[in-house]
C-alpha cells in the first residue's frame, strides 16, 4: 500500500528485507542458527570479527536509522525519568546526569539492516548506573525504553545491566550528535542496535516485558548478532 507517512514507510521497507532475510535462511540453513537462543558466542571476545550477515561501514562513516522524525532537545529542556517498580522514581536534568559517573568504552555498533560500525569509542553513563539510583524493587525484571520521538524499545533487566550498556553523551571525543541520537542514546553493543533508544526521554521497570517498536513489528524480541537473531 502505497503511502507518505515516513514510518509506514520505513515499517514497509523493513518488513521488505525480513521476507529476503527469511527466503535465504530457507535456501540456506547453514547459516541459521538453529538454536537462537542458545549458548552462542555472546560477544567479540570469540573469533570472527564481525557477526554472519554484517559488513563494517567505511572507516568514519556512520550511517543514520531511524523513522524519520529527529526530535530537538535543548540541554535546558532536556530530562530523562527513570519510573516504575523501583523505590526512588526520579527525573535527571542535565546537571544531575551529567554528575553521575562517567565512563568510556569502545564497542561494535550493529544495525539489524547489514551495517556494523567497529570500535567505536564512546562516553557515557553505565545504564546499571542509572537504574541503581532509582533502587530497583525485587520484582523489576524487564526495562522499557522511550525516546524523544516516541520511538520504543525493551530489554529484559539481565541485558540492560551489561557493563557495556551505555547512556551515551559523546562518541569518538564528540559530544553524540543529534542526528545519532544527541543529546543522550543508550548503546547495547551485544545485541542488535535498534535495542539502543536514540534521543532517551523515559526508562521503566516492569514486571512483564513490552515489546516495543520494532519488536512489534516483526524483529526478534531477544536480538543477538552473534546468533543471527534478527526477526521473529
Ligand atoms: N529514538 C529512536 N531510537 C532508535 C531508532 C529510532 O528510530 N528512534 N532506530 C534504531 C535503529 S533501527 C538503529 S540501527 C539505531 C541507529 O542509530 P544511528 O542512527 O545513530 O546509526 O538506532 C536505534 N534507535
Ligand atoms: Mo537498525
Amino acid at each position: 500500500m502505497p503511502t507518505d507517512d515516513p514510518r509506514e514507510r520505513i515499517v514497509a521497507a523493513r518488513l521488505r528485507l525480513r521476507q529476503r532475510f527469511l527466503a535465504e535462511m530457507e535456501r540456506t540453513p547453514a547459516r541459521s542458527d538453529p538454536r537462537p537462543l542458545g549458548s552462542g558466542p555472546p560477544n567479540r571476545h570469540g573469533m570472527p570479527r564481525i557477526p554472519v550477515g554484517q559488513t563494517p561501514t567505511a572507516p568514519g562513516k556512520w550511517p543514520v536509522l531511524d523513522l524519520g522524525h529527529t526530535p530537538s532537545v535543548p540541554l535546558e529542556q532536556w530530562h530523562l525519568d527513570i519510573a516504575g517498580e523501583c523505590e526512588r522514581p526520579c527525573r535527571l536534568d542535565w546537571a544531575a546526569f551529567r554528575a553521575l559517573e562517567s565512563v568510556e568504552d569502545v564497542s561494535d555498533f550493529h544495525c539489524v539492516t547489514g551495517w556494523s560500525k567497529l570500535d567505536v569509542r564512546w562516553a557515557g553513563v553505565r545504564l546499571s548506573t542509572a537504574i541503581a539510583l532509582a533502587e530497583p524493587t525485587e520484582h523489576a525484571r524487564f526495562v522499557a525504553f522511550t525516546a524523544y520521538d516516541d520511538y520504543t524499545t525493551n530489554l529484559p533487566m539481565e541485558e540492560a545491566l551489561k557493563d557495556d550498556v551505555l547512556l551515551v553523551h559523546s562518541a569518538e571525543g564528540a559530544p553524540l550528535a543529534r542526528e545519532h541520537g544527541g543529546p543522550v542514546r543508550v548503546i547495547t553493543p551485544q545485541l542488535y542496535a535498534w535495542k539502543g533508544a536514540k534521543w532517551i526521554r523515559r526508562i521503566e521497570l516492569s514486571r512483564v516485558d513490552r515489546p516495543g517498536f520494532w519488536e512489534r513489528n516483526g524483529y526478534s524480541n531477544t536480538a543477538h548478532p552473534w546468533r543471527n537473531d534478527r526477526y521473529s
